[in-house]
């Protein structure tokens, strides 16, 4: 029987979920379905644990679905590099292990997994070498997306058909409200997920919500938003299970789920804001209207991005419904010229998207149809093997790398 081929991959959790959550999905796929042996190492557990909840933050190893999980931490071990290294978001590796790679004769192909961009700049970067400044070594830039020039996105392979299964099966969905303490929605209610970073426009969402026709539950997990959420209920504070209800709108916070149940509340809701990288695919897949918070940089580039991304997604929309996502999208992530922070646009922007509510929910069907065909995961593996010949082809033409 051939030997799995191995794979480590390197995460650092520079804030947030999003980094541990692209790098643990990404380490299930590959050895659950492609049969790699993969190391993780991640500098924050706890992190993991949140998403993860079987992991002990306290072993400097252990095995987790399949994944040897290790703590990265600074005094690093002398381990043999894996035959793949996948370097997530530009975290830098350890001397050490550098110096391993560089030491094998037959090098570990190296990659540096980047950060999820619609712009179009992505095309011309994805794949390109930059040999190591001393060493024998060569790193690649794997860029995801959203075109076929790019990398592609994390997906499961049976999680469209998974989705659809859930969606039409009335005691499966039933069973996920239950599993959150939830009752079955009623017939005219809408179950909206909210998972966001503080948000200027957040209290008049609430307020729209509030006042407008049609009954709203907001799922809101708990964390970044929860304050503010609180906050506009009159409360110092919030926790897991907590809710409020006020006119037409109702909060119930949720505790944070394991990944895998978060896709099932995805697919359970009728529109989810999402933000970051992770949630934000998902969010696609789950075949739903969505609205995205974009991760905020300081210096502003993050509207582009967000720019680059309706500019593709709206392409396959009737003008009006395009400009109903856009104004809401602009005003949730504090766009001047959108809805702004300060002005009362948010739930004036939210009636107007969901007066396009069918057309908005054939678009996100047809998107994640559209999307699926580019698999992040099987895009790497085709990427390790051709680079993987042609270094096989170097060493047998007595080249070094
Ligand atoms: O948490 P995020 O904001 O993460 C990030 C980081 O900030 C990172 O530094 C930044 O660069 C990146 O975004 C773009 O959002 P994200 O990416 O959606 O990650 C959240 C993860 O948490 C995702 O894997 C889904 C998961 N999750 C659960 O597993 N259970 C839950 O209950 C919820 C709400 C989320």
């Amino acid at each position: 029987m051939n030997k799995p081929a191995t794979c480590d991959i390197f995460c650092t959790v520079v804030d947030n979920y999003g980094d541990i959550g692209v790098c643990w999905r990404l380490a299930r796929q590959l050895a659950h379905e492609h049969g790699v042996a993969v190391r993780l190492w991640v500098d924050d557990l706890a992190s993991l644990q949140r998403l993860c909840p079987a992991v002990d933050p306290a072993l400097a190893e252990q095995q987790q679905e399949g994944i040897e999980v290790r703590h990265w931490t600074l005094s690093f071990p002398e381990v043999e590099p894996a035959q793949w290294v996948i370097e997530a978001f530009a975290c830098e590796l350890p001397e050490r292990y550098v110096l391993a790679m560089a030491n094998q004769v037959r090098k570990p192909i190296w990659l540096n997994l980047e950060y999820l961009s619609a712009e179009d700049w992505v095309a011309d970067c994805h794949k390109l070498p930059s040999p190591h400044p001393r060493l024998p070594l060569m790193k690649y830039f794997f860029f995801p997306g959203f075109t076929p020039q790019a990398g592609g996105l994390l997906l499961e392979r049976d999680l469209l058909a998974r989705r659809d299964a859930f969606q039409s099966d009335a005691q499966a969905i039933a069973a996920c409200w239950q599993s959150l303490g939830l009752e079955a929605p009623q017939p005219e209610e809408l179950r909206v997920s909210l998972f966001s970073y503080e948000n200027p426009a957040l209290p008049d969402l609430l307020r729209g919500w509030e006042q407008g026709v049609q009954p709203v539950t907001c799922l809101l997990p708990e964390g970044r938003a929860l304050p503010q959420a609180a906050a506009y209920f009159g409360q110092k504070q919030g926790k897991a299970n907590d809710t409020w209800q006020r006119g037409n709108l109702r909060v119930c916070v949720l505790p944070f789920v394991a990944q895998e149940r978060y896709d099932e509340l995805l697919w359970a809701c009728d529109v989810n804001f999402v933000r970051g990288e992770d949630s934000f695919v998902r969010a696609q897949w789950a075949g739903r209207p969505f609205v995205w918070h974009i991760y905020p940089q300081h210096d502003g580039v993050h509207m582009q991005k967000l720019r680059a991304f309706m500019d593709l997604y709206c392409a396959g929309l009737a003008p009006e419904a395009a400009q109903a996502l856009r104004s809401l999208w602009e005003g949730w992530n504090g766009e001047p010229g959108g809805v702004s922070a300060t002005s009362t646009g948010s739930g004036q922007a939210w009636n107007d998207f969901q007066g396009h509510g069918s057309v908005l929910q054939q678009r996100a069907q047809a998107w994640a149809q559209q999307l699926s065909g580019n698999n992040l995961a099987l895009n790497l593996l085709d990427f390790f093997r051709e680079i993987g010949k042609m270094r096989d082809f170097g060493i047998q033409a007595g080249r070094e790398t």
